[in-house]
């Protein structure tokens, strides 16, 4: 069946197939406009584990999520596909996640830097085939390779990070593949020319420091949003000015606990505060709005709970699904709605 059949054929009405793809959809990844790279990683883990259960978990969740964007036409028909989750990766996780708990400092180094090679071939391949890439963790340490792959295409970028921590830590516990120095080691690719982050309330001296010294960092620390909010600035005058500190191309990434931990309560570090779900939405849509160019994004994080509680999975899901269509629009592959 070509595309244009599986357009006609389908019912974006009725409840989603649960043995299909992502969010119910008939799209294969050749097919797609929208790959998502699922990456089942969680090796560094400081507090509770389970993100590499996040892609199955926003795949199980995704057949609930009504496919009607209200700020994007005929969402549904831009075409999202999952790309398979590799069992290599999902067996090397747990492999070096048991070298962590026994802190097997190098090992564990090795296979971050296995794990960043990996997923750089990975998204590379999709972007070189022309399809926008949203990547799926893991932990937050995931994105690394994308950040490379995209690197290696574009000759500037910025990064809008969502998150609780600023991550910006000098290896965490000795790794140095640590979800806790993702944006560290982004700011080691040359090409990120900017990092603007928002909702930041947890981090230490080391990283205040970065960010006080280093002059490609703009952070906008939950505290400070929410006291700005508690004087009457608007959360769209604060939003414009998150937006307007990023440069033409941006790659957004989503650490879900920079959400409210109501909305993400079995994620791997909660901390009080953060943003509400509409809050956020409302952010990366600003982005696309502004006219800058979305070239990639990652959500980072989503981890279900033991109790087979998928809440955590519900909203990841939903925020998934509404970022990669606000991608596409960004990109010229869909219209507003
Ligand atoms: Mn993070």
């Amino acid at each position: 069946m070509s595309r244009a059949e599986k357009i006609a054929g389908f019912d974006p009405n009725s409840p989603g197939d649960p043995t299909g793809n992502i969010y119910g959809l008939p799209f294969d990844t050749d097919e797609a406009q929208v790959v998502i790279v699922p990456v089942p990683w969680d090796v560094t883990v400081s507090y509770q584990d389970g993100a590499s259960r996040g892609p199955d978990a926003v795949l199980a969740a995704s057949v609930q999520v009504d496919l009607f964007d209200p700020s994007v036409k005929d969402a549904w028909k831009i075409g999202l596909a999952m790309d398979d989750i590799s069992v290599e990766v999902t067996d090397r996780s747990k492999h070096f996640r048991e070298l962590a708990l026994k802190h097997a400092v190098e090992a564990v180094n090795e296979g971050s830097r296995w794990l960043n090679s990996w997923v750089e071939a990975r998204c590379g391949q999709w972007l070189d085939a022309g399809k926008a890439v949203a990547l799926l963790g893991g932990d937050h340490s995931t994105p690394h390779g994308f950040l490379r792959a995209l690197a290696a295409r574009h000759a500037s970028l910025g990064i809008l990070q969502i998150d609780a921590h600023a991550d910006l830590r000098d290896a965490y516990e000795g790794f140095s593949g640590s979800h806790a120095s993702i944006m560290r080691n982004a700011l080691g690719i040359p090409q990120v020319a900017k990092l603007v982050q928002a909702g930041i309330r947890d981090y230490c001296d080391e990283e205040a420091q970065v960010i006080a010294r280093e002059p490609r960092v703009t952070t906008f620390f939950d505290r400070d949003l929410k006291r700005g909010r508690f004087n009457g600035e608007t959360w769209a005058a604060q939003t414009k000015t998150i937006v307007d500190a990023l440069p033409e191309k941006v790659y957004v990434s989503f650490d879900i606990d920079g959400l409210d931990p109501k909305l993400c309560p079995n994620t791997g570090t909660p901390v009080a505060g953060g943003f509400e779900y509409e809050e956020a939405i409302y952010l990366v849509e600003s982005v696309a709005r502004s006219g800058r160019t979305i070239i990639g994004l990652d959500l980072n994080e989503v981890a279900p709970g033991d109790s087979g509680n998928e809440w955590d999975a519900n909203v990841g899901a939903r925020l998934l699904y509404r970022m990669c269509n606000l991608m596409a629009l960004s990109q010229g592959k869909a219209s507003r709605g």
